[in-house]
């Protein structure tokens, strides 16, 4: 199931709003063969990986990172597929909470005698399908809330913007994540402030998140960076956005957050990197839509400084607190990650 999850990544930010799944074969403890769902529209990662196998999959065992599946959609069904190869076994990770499925792929391959065990590194594949499971259970993205700041709890010197926090690692690492990511969203303040290009940089076969911008008097430069091709203006019900319009930018009017969300999620956005700045991400924990929080920590000092959040406080006691917390060193960075909503 490990090498299925490695499969599925290849697929991270690619194929929404369908989610990123990975299927590999096994005959008498022999990888025979592997496979991805590269994007939506095209062939499930089942598909693949039984083509890659051919007669070898008689037999044997598909360890799939998501409940194969029973439906005919843009593609016919897994389950179907799994069948007609013959295979003896499939474990899976998850199950598909898409209601079109939710069980009947596990119960089809049941009734044509195969044995099914569901659970294997299911917390694991429920994180990599997190944007998809957002889309299908809330109607909305999975939210990846980012920053990086100094041992003093700065995000950055007062008066300067473009100063970098953490080192080459823990750039790289965010910029792995702007490739998995179907979206990165920025506050018109840092879009004013940094004109940022929010593009996925030094990644071998990387490509671009659709760059969204929450900018409730749609003031920002349609001239800024971030505007190229798929860029979202999110803006008030009644903001004057012709220049935005103009310029071919998509303009969604939402009156709140969630509304926002919920435009995003019409447009096929399964997932949104919460790259900046203070005010957003504050809008945002205050209304509890961040999902996800990666960190990064350096080993610098600056005294007065910008905070990542600006506010309102809490008592410690009411603070909100990370799940599944993960430590990991990059360089002389620490990244830490965790979760405030379940998957
Ligand atoms: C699988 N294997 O690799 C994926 C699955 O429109 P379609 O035909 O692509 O179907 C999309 C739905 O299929 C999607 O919402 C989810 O329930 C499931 N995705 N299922 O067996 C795969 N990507
Ligand atoms: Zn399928």
């Amino acid at each position: 199931m490990t090498l299925a999850l490695e499969q599925a990544a290849r697929g991270l930010g690619r194929t929404a709003p369908n989610p990123a799944v990975g299927c590999v074969v096994v005959q008498e403890e022999v990888v025979v063969g592997r496979g991805f769902h590269p994007r939506a529209g095209e062939p499930h990662a089942e598909v693949f990986a039984l083509r890659d196998a051919g007669e070898r999959a008689r037999g044997g065992t598909a360890y799939v990172t998501l409940e194969p599946c029973s439906h005919h959609g843009r593609t016919p069904p897994c389950a179907d597929a799994l069948i007609a190869a013959g295979v003896r076994r499939v474990v899976v990770a998850a199950l598909d909470p898409n209601p079109l499925v939710a069980g009947r792929g596990v119960q089809r391959l049941r009734d044509a005698g195969i044995e099914v065990t569901v659970g294997a590194l299911e917390a694991q594949a429920a994180r990599q399908q997190a944007g998809f499971r957002s889309l299908i259970m809330r109607g909305r993205p999975w939210v990846v809330a980012k920053y990086a700041m100094t041992l003093d709890g700065k995000v950055a010197a007062l008066n300067e913007s473009n100063g970098a926090v953490s080192g080459s690692q823990a750039r790289e690492r965010t910029m792995r994540w702007r490739d998995e990511l179907d979206a990165i969203a920025v506050g018109s303040g840092t879009l004013g402030l940094d004109n940022p290009a929010l593009t996925t940089r030094g990644v071998s076969g990387g490509r671009d998140p659709r760059p969204v911008v929450f900018d409730r008097r749609a003031a920002s430069d349609p001239q800024a960076r971030a505007w190229r091709d798929g860029a979202v203006l999110v803006t008030a019900p009644d903001a004057d956005a012709a220049a935005h319009e103009g310029a071919g930018i998509t303009v969604q009017r939402a009156g709140s957050l969630p509304d926002a969300l919920s435009g995003l999620a019409g447009l096929g956005i399964s997932s949104v990197l919460l790259e900046g700045g203070p005010t957003l991400l504050s809008a945002f924990l205050a209304q509890g839509l961040v999902d996800e929080v990666r960190v990064f920590l350096s080993p610098k000092l600056l005294g007065a400084g910008l905070s990542p959040l600006t506010g309102p406080t809490r008592p410690m006691h009411e603070a909100q607190t990370l799940r599944d917390v993960t430590v990991e060193t990059l360089g002389p960075d620490v990244l830490l990650t965790g979760l405030l909503q379940g998957i």
